[in-house]
């Protein structure tokens, strides 16, 4: 006589209560082991919802790192969110987030670094909330000192107000990047700008003159793309596409300006990097479309490359 299917979800429940990561994997796999085999019905709900599980847990686990507050870099770019609390850092990174990451359901979220991946123009650039960044935090107030050594090793930072929010509040966490010596290329959300008027929005470009002020609303499809641009342009990346046997590749390869044709055969395999003789560029770096070119040849943002071997 299997035990009822209710007793079993809230057994099951309460067994994977504070367990995360391999040790909730290893509880699920369990539970889906004691559960009755039943094909339909509320025993195969109970199996499709363990089985999800498994799943959610890996994507929590990658998300956020429990051992270190260190984030493993991924994509072309690391970029930094800092600002106050609830000025909707979180909600951002899940509205451009290639992954959905269920901001409430992670227990570490406002203690540690949370990273995610978003496709702009076809390159994957990583985002970092870096949360609770408080007055003293470059005294190592809060574990201050790791917070902002995260910030250290990113490329750029993001810096997040509400669009309507005094800008003091801003100007706390600013203080504190200054005072531990960080210098990035930056540019200011005034985020939940739904919320924001124009005047609003003024006092905040005037209190932060060095700073490109984005306005941007997770409601906004239009303003999150404007905020995809404006990352874009902070990482100073170039994306370039590969033409092979007559065919653009979608998928473009991001490079630091300065990169030549040489970087571009490097990317395709080493092999090639070393080999190759020559390539033809379509683009602005171009004089005509098709331009034969030496190795050495700088690209352009938007070009496109056939390596000639
Ligand atoms: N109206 C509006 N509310 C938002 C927006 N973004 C976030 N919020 C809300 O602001 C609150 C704080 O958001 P959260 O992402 O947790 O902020 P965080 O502490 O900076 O990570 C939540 O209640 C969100 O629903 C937005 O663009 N518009
Ligand atoms: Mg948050």
């Amino acid at each position: 006589m299997p035990m009822p299917h209710r007793t079993f979800a809230q057994v099951a429940k309460r067994r994977l209560t504070g367990k995360e990561g391999r040790e909730r994997i290893r509880e699920v796999q369990a539970l889906l082991g004691e559960l009755p085999d039943y094909r339909n019905g509320p025993y195969a709900d109970l199996r499709k919802w363990l089985t999800a599980e498994i799943e959610d847990t890996r994507v929590r686990a990658s998300a956020v790192h429990r051992d270190s507050i260190a984030v493993r870099r991924e994509g072309a770019a690391q970029i930094a969110l800092v600002g106050p609390p609830n000025v909707g850092k979180s909600s951002l990174l899940q509205a451009l987030s290639e992954i959905q990451i269920k901001t409430g359901d992670y227990p570490f979220t406002t203690l540690r670094p949370v990273p995610a991946l978003t496709r702009i123009g076809g390159v994957l650039i990583q985002l970092v909330e870096i949360p609770g960044l408080i007055e003293g935090a470059s005294e190592d107030r809060a574990g201050g000192r790791a917070l902002l050594g995260v910030l250290r090793s990113a490329d750029a930072i993001v810096f997040c107000s509400r669009g309507d929010a005094d800008p003091a509040e801003l100007e706390i966490v600013v203080a504190e990047i200054v005072a531990a010596g960080i210098e990035k290329p930056a540019l200011l959300a005034a985020t939940r700008s739904d919320e924001a008027g124009p005047e609003a929005l003024q006092r905040l470009s005037a209190a932060f003159p060095d700073l490109d002020v984005v306005p941007v609303s997770i409601i906004d499809e239009a303003s999150l793309d404007a905020f995809r641009a404006a990352v874009w342009r902070l990482t100073g990346l170039l994306r370039v596409r590969l033409r092979k046997g007559g065919a653009v590749d979608d998928e473009p390869l991001a490079l630091h300006p300065g990169a030549t044709v040489t970087d571009v055969a490097d990317w395709v395999h080493h092999d090639l990097g070393a080999s190759f003789t020559a390539a033809r560029v379509w683009g602005t770096s171009a004089r005509f479309d098709g331009q034969r070119v030496g190795r050495e040849h700088v690209v352009a943002d938007n070009d496109v490359v056939e390596i000639v071997s």
